[in-house]
């Protein structure tokens, strides 16, 4: 057993009378009430799902493990000579919610090591895809294809199923689909942007920066990706792709099964795709309104309006919780303005000036209970600088870095024996008599 999962188990088996006590002596104490324009309205702030990994604060924003986005960064032991930490460091905070040495860093890292080399059927799955597949297709395909080696899905299988130690597995396939899934990602990327041209994964490199190497990127990108995979991470439990991931896993359907879904929703233009559309919409504006001129803010709350007038949302602004700036935002904007190069570059320069006019532009639209930045307003522009053009692949890149979350929480879902979810549905006709019965 490795050393993480050994401290995991040990937090486990610590955090379980947590939650039977719970559910034995308080299991009947109300902690929410719903009402008839949530149950229309996407089941938005009912409080239904349990997660200790992480929590958003509309006005604060996230906490990982209970801490912001600087405190998380500051914490933990960093990547050689970079300011950022590793994901290897933040995977066994997020996990065990402790601030790991650098010698467990180091196990982590060795782990992973272990794990990483990705099967070729699963590169051969790749390939049969029609190459104008979505980046997100391959990916989702990619993961079922893995699921025949599962090993909670064997666990399950064996006639020796065990509830209290099912997460053993799931640690298993959430600890391959971690350490696998940033070489499945670089083999998308090469394999539909850069004419196939793939590199091997070099085994000294820790993830951020053996993703930046196996994707041809220079140096500086080592820190890009460390960066992007943890704020990418996790942003509590009802985001659509860590819902997603969790409501499968609650079937018992293997991790595999359960982050494919999760991609899936990730997918979907109101979450994980909004970065691409952001990058969409700027160069829209840019061939549209700035033909031979520079970007100015009349310009860009004129296309603003042209947009909202459309009937289209702007992308990367608004939030179903947040209803301040995104940290995330500002985190990734913070890197822009400490990088030079990038603090100067006309593409920032446009984001920064939509950051100055869309809140404005979106509160007198009066629609949007949230009109400030989410991460996705930010995140194109630097990927962009980077030389990453193609945006297709964005939505990939964010869930590199959401499997990290997806995967701790049904590691802990497993652990502490979460149920099947199952919520109720009810009939127009019943609303309609309660809303008569006031
Ligand atoms: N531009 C225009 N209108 C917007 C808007 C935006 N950026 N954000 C919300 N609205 C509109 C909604 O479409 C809704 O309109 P209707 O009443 O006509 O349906 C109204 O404002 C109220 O919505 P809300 O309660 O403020 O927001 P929701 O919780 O329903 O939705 C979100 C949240 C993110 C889907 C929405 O803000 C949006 O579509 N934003 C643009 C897409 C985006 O950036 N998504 C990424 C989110 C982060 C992520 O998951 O990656």
């Amino acid at each position: 057993m490795s050393k993480l999962k050994e401290i995991l188990s040990k937090k486990i088996e610590d955090h379980r009378p947590r939650t039977t006590r719970l559910v034995k002596e308080f299991g009947k104490v109300k902690i929410d009430e719903v009402t008839i324009d949530q149950c229309i309205g996407g089941a938005r702030d009912i409080r239904s799902l349990v997660t200790d990994i992480s929590y958003l604060d509309p006005q604060e924003g996230i906490r990982f493990r209970g801490k912001t986005i600087p405190e998380t960064f500051a914490a933990l032991p960093k990547a050689n000579g970079s300011k950022y930490p590793t994901v290897e460091a933040f995977w066994f905070f997020l996990l065990t919610g402790d601030v790991p040495t650098q010698k467990q860093v180091d196990d982590v890292a060795a782990e992973w090591k272990t794990r990483q080399v990705v099967p070729t059927y699963v590169f051969d799955a790749i390939r049969a895809l029609p190459r104008d597949s979505h980046p997100m297709v391959m990916l989702s395909v990619a993961l079922l294809t893995l699921q025949k080696d599962s090993k909670f899905a064997a666990f399950y299988g064996s006639g020796k199923f065990n509830k209290m130690t099912a997460w053993e597995s799931v640690y298993e396939d959430a600890s391959d689909i971690v350490a696998r899934i940033p070489v499945i990602a670089a083999f998308i990327y090469n394999l539909k942007f850069r004419g196939d041209k793939q590199i091997a994964i070099d085994p000294k490199l820790d993830m951020g920066a053996n993703f930046a190497h196996m994707i041809g990127q220079k140096e500086e990108y080592k820190d890009v990706a460390r960066m992007y995979f943890i704020l990418h991470s996790d942003h509590e439990s009802g985001n659509v792709s860590a819902h997603a991931t969790h409501l499968v896993h609650s079937a018992l359907s293997d991790p595999y099964y359960a982050y494919s879904a999760g991609i899936n929703g990730l997918a979907g233009p109101l979450h994980g795709l909004a970065n691409q559309e952001v990058l969409d919409w700027t160069m829209q504006f840019q061939e549209k309104y700035c033909k031979g001129v520079e970007p100015t803010k009349e310009l860009v709350t004129k296309a603003l309006w042209d947009t909202l007038n459309a009937g289209q949302v702007i992308p990367g602004y608004g939030h179903a919780v947040l209803r301040k700036t995104d940290p995330r935002y500002m985190s990734q904007r913070e890197f822009c303005l400490n990088t030079p190069g990038l603090k100067d570059d006309p593409l920032f320069k446009l984001v920064s000036m939509i950051f100055e006019v869309a809140p404005g532009v979106l509160t007198e639209h009066g629609k949007t209970k949230n009109p400030w930045p989410n991460v996705d307003a930010q995140s194109g522009v630097i990927q962009w600088y980077y030389g990453l053009k193609e945006w297709d692949f964005y939505t990939v890149l964010f869930g590199v870095g959401r499997a990290l979350g997806c995967m701790a929480n049904i590691t802990w879902d497993r652990g502490l024996g979460y149920a099947i979810e199952r919520p109720k549905s009810v009939t127009t006709a019943m609303l309609e008599k309660w809303a008569a019965e006031g």
